[in-house]
């Protein structure tokens, strides 16, 4: 599989995140979604409930998926690229950093793709007061893209106009957060992550298929 979340553009719409708390959901999950992601999202919540070796161990069990870490870094460049580092010697493609953090503190480390929070589903204020700015850094880093609330339609256009096409924008917000399926895609962002309505739901292969059907079929007009 490729290494580069950019070239996975269209694979799939739909990022899942797996903030589990449950070990053993893991396994369960990638289980029920196996053949039909190419991305998944995990977390803090990741690593506090499976551990690094556990990790490694999905990561390789899983070895056709993109695992995208988010990380939401915000600490100066030498530390930021150990634990970027860290993660790319556990099987990780991809890490979600903080924007505001600056050029200056993005580190680059091979073969992984980084991905800068550049505004939130909620508070974040900051974000939104610089918005130009962090997109700036992105490109100046040359980052892979950017994560952008999917409720903040205007923000995602404007990103995409500021990168055109050779970044990756990534929205979460879809579904638990009330975002409707596909509408972060009809303003412009490539993937929607979806965590609790896929992984709270009672049957989640279903989920998926239903919200990636949906997320394909991004209609402006379905969003005002
Ligand atoms: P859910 O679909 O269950 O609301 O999960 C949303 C996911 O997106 C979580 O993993 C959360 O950390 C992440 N996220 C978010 O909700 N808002 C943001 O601004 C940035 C995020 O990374």
């Amino acid at each position: 599989m490729t290494d580069r979340i950019v070239d996975l553009k269209g694979v799939n719409r739909v990022i899942p995140a797996l903030d589990l708390t449950k070990p053993e959901r893991y396994w369960a999950l990638m289980r029920e979604l196996r053949g039909l992601v190419k991305i998944v999202k995990v977390s803090w919540v990741t690593l506090l409930t499976i551990g690094p070796e556990g990790l490694r161990k999905l990561i390789l069990d899983n070895s056709d998926v993109y695992f995208l870490m988010d990380a939401k870094l915000a600490d100066v460049n030498f530390i930021n690229g150990l634990i970027a580092g860290r993660l790319r010697e556990i099987g990780i493609r991809g890490v979600i950093m903080h924007g505001f953090v600056g050029s200056v503190n993005v580190p680059r480390v091979e073969d992984l793709d980084l991905i800068l929070l550049a505004s939130m589903t909620s508070g974040g204020e900051l974000y939104d007061a610089n918005f130009d700015y962090v997109i700036k850094i992105v490109k100046d880093v040359d980052a892979a893209g950017v994560v952008i609330g999917g409720n903040k339609p205007n923000l995602i256009a404007r990103a995409r106009a500021m990168l055109g096409s050779n970044y990756v924008i990534l929205s979460p917000g879809i579904g638990a957060q009330g975002v409707k399926p596909g509408c972060a895609i009809a303003h412009g962002a490539d993937f929607e992550i979806v965590g609790r309505a896929i992984y709270e739901s009672s049957n989640p292969r279903e989920a998926f298929i239903r919200i990636e059907d949906e997320a394909r079929r991004a209609d402006i007009n379905r969003c005002k």
